[in-house]
């Protein structure tokens, strides 16, 4: 059962259809040159310079701006219902509001309730969003219960509806929170499948207990929410995950890191797992935390103390935001999402005598990329190159849509941001896109603003005014076994077998997929990312006068993906190198 696309109206597709961006310096992650970007019809077509374009087409002059990959904001709530309310900022204005601070993607969580189908939830989402996304998005869902119909259903969300990673919980108990064994086998299941496990790391039953001392003593405001969640409790859930996802060799990918503790485990669980070859952990860190700290919480008003509450909380700690920031940069962690989940003042009332009952959520979507400039780059701290990483290609990378999207290379999705430096803007909730009536970021002047923002072609900033079409995003599938990640799994199971006579799973389940798996959408097809492929590179990518036709990207002349001829050519040549080969010889080989 695959979701129906829905078509673009004509009138969408026709308009700026050929655009030049000339004279900026195109960003990747690991190169920074100067040149000129040609776009047609939604797709790079050319990257170089004294580029040969038809007449006609629009010119944008990117002279001392940089060309940057389109961000991609791996973690949104989008009128998700929870805590008893709908968040405000729904997938019109949200996506709206993304693309004005210069995000082209969004991937959003599809979470049910526990007993609730994932895949009617899923459905229900897409319904939602196809209708009112002005730039594409993806989708997680979360697994907030176990059965036999749950581990059925995550079959069909990766085989057939484009769904390569499930959010787990080890907090907000009796609604979403599972237990050690449940999180072992949505671990497992996720591992068998190719799919990444996406985990919100507190632990639930410390918080509850821990909640309802803190009402017993008379304390109810939002100083409570944070009293609640100490740092060590986000920390013991990290490395919890760490040792579950590690039993099962599955990925992981540990949401909104907060705290200090919580990296220190994180980045310990990293170096062990690539020093011993383990599964991998990644770690995505929040605009919030890295712009704002818990000192919020004990604000006076009431209201601007509340719209700070989210889980896990911004860290008493001020100087976490630098720490987590450096880690950034130094890969210690992988990506800034925002976890926008938008309540208005109101909402956020009803915990005005119990700070258990405020709607937990902040903004930070529309933000996001400015915030991060701000701090990273403009500060020092990273470069455009790192920037362009934390805010884009890895995300791009891990739910495996990468090069399509994350990177500036012919063949890539035209989502793009001519970015200037220079210019400044002061955030405030009286002038942003979002639907939400406060902003944590109030007053924070920002140089680095998205002058032109490119979604799929279509100018929708242009020179800072704000175009955007309800309607023109799409759905975007994230196939399974993203080779970025399970590549590395691959080597742990390898290394694990050393002593062992079977077959390492992944290694057969990535083989098989070279035959029968893409994901499929309404025609559009995904290659998926084959086993033995030399990981492409991003210089390659990015590489000015070439045109590489790597896997997953479009060929110049194709308006749809490519995948019979050369998947079938890679099946032939396919061959894995394992130290114990199916029957356990022990001679090395291949097979
Ligand atoms: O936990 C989350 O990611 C969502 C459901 C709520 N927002 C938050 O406070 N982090
Ligand atoms: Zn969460
Ligand atoms: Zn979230």
């Amino acid at each position: 059962m695959s979701t129906p696309v829905k078509k673009v109206p004509l009138h969408l597709q026709s308009a700026q259809n050929r655009l030049l961006i000339k004279h900026g310096k195109i960003v990747n992650v690991d190169s920074v040159v100067d040149g000129d970007v040609y776009i047609e019809d939604g797709v790079i077509k050319q990257v170089g310079s004294n580029l040969i374009i038809p007449g006609g087409t629009r010119i944008i002059d990117a002279r001392g701006k940089y060309v940057i990959p389109g961000g991609i904001d791996p973690h949104t709530h989008l009128e998700i219902e929870f805590m008893g309310a709908k968040s405000v900022d729904d997938f019109y204005r949200g996506t709206k509001a993304a693309i004005a601070g210069g995000t082209t993607m969004i991937i959003d969580f599809a979470l049910p309730k526990k007993g609730q189908s994932l895949l009617e939830t899923y459905q229900k989402y897409r319904e939602s969003a196809d209708e009112k996304v002005c730039c594409d998005y993806g989708l997680h869902v979360g697994v907030t219960w176990w059965s036999d119909k749950v581990r059925e259903e995550m079959e069909i969300l990766c085989k057939h509806h484009g769904v390569n990673s499930f959010k787990t919980f080890m907090a907000y108990k009796d609604v979403f929170m599972l237990g050690d064994s449940e999180l072992f086998e949505v671990f497992e299941r996720c591992k068998e499948l190719g799919a990444v496990a996406l985990v919100h790391a507190e632990n639930g039953s410390i918080i509850a207990k821990k909640a309802q001392q803190l009402l017993a003593a008379g304390i109810t405001g939002p100083e409570g929410h944070q009293l609640s969640r100490p740092e060590p409790v986000e920390a013991e859930a990290v490395g919890r995950a760490c040792v579950i996802a590690n039993q099962v060799n599955c990925p992981l990918y540990v949401v909104h890191v907060m705290s200090k503790p919580a990296a220190d485990v994180l980045v310990q669980a990293r170096n062990v797992s690539s020093a011993s070859g383990q599964s991998p952990v990644f770690g995505e860190t929040l605009v919030a935390a890295l712009a704002s700290d818990g000192k919020q919480y004990r604000h006076t008003c009431w209201y601007h103390a509340a719209a700070h509450v989210v889980s896990p909380p911004l860290s008493p700690d001020a100087d976490t935001k630098n720490r987590l920031l450096h880690l950034l940069a130094e890969d210690g962690l992988q990506l800034v999402g925002s976890d926008n989940c938008t309540f208005s003042l109101d909402q956020k009332a009803m915990g005005k005598d119990d700070f258990t009952k405020i709607p937990n959520g902040v903004n930070g979507v529309e933000d996001r990329m400015s915030v991060v400039w701000e701090k990273g780059v403009h500060s020092g701290v990273m470069d455009v190159k790192r920037f362009v990483a934390v805010t884009s290609t890895n995300a791009a990378k891990i739910f495996n849509i990468y090069p399509r999207k994350g990177c500036i290379a012919v063949g890539s999705d035209a989502d793009i941001v001519v970015w200037d430096p220079v210019k400044t803007r002061v955030i405030s909730a009286k002038t942003h896109n979002q639907a939400v009536d406060f902003n944590i970021f109030e007053g924070m002047e920002c140089h680095g603003v998205p002058e032109y923002v490119i979604v799929n072609g279509r100018v929708c900033v242009d020179e800072g005014d704000l175009k955007a079409v309800q309607g023109f995003g799409k759905f975007v599938p994230t196939p399974v076994y993203s080779e970025y990640v399970y590549e590395k799994v691959k080597h742990a199971e390898e290394d694990a077998t050393l002593n062992a006579v079977s077959v390492p799973a992944v290694v057969t389940k990535m083989n098989e997929l070279k035959l029968d798996i893409a994901v499929e959408n309404g025609g559009i097809l995904l290659e998926p990312k084959l086993a033995d492929e030399a990981p492409v590179s991003p210089a390659a990518e990015a590489s000015l006068t070439s045109c590489p036709s790597s896997k997953g990207q479009r060929n110049l002349q194709d308006s749809t993906f490519s995948i019979s001829e050369e998947l079938d050519d890679t099946a032939r040549k396919s061959c894995i190198r394992v130290k114990n080969p199916p029957g356990g010889q022990s001679s090395g080989g291949f097979w």
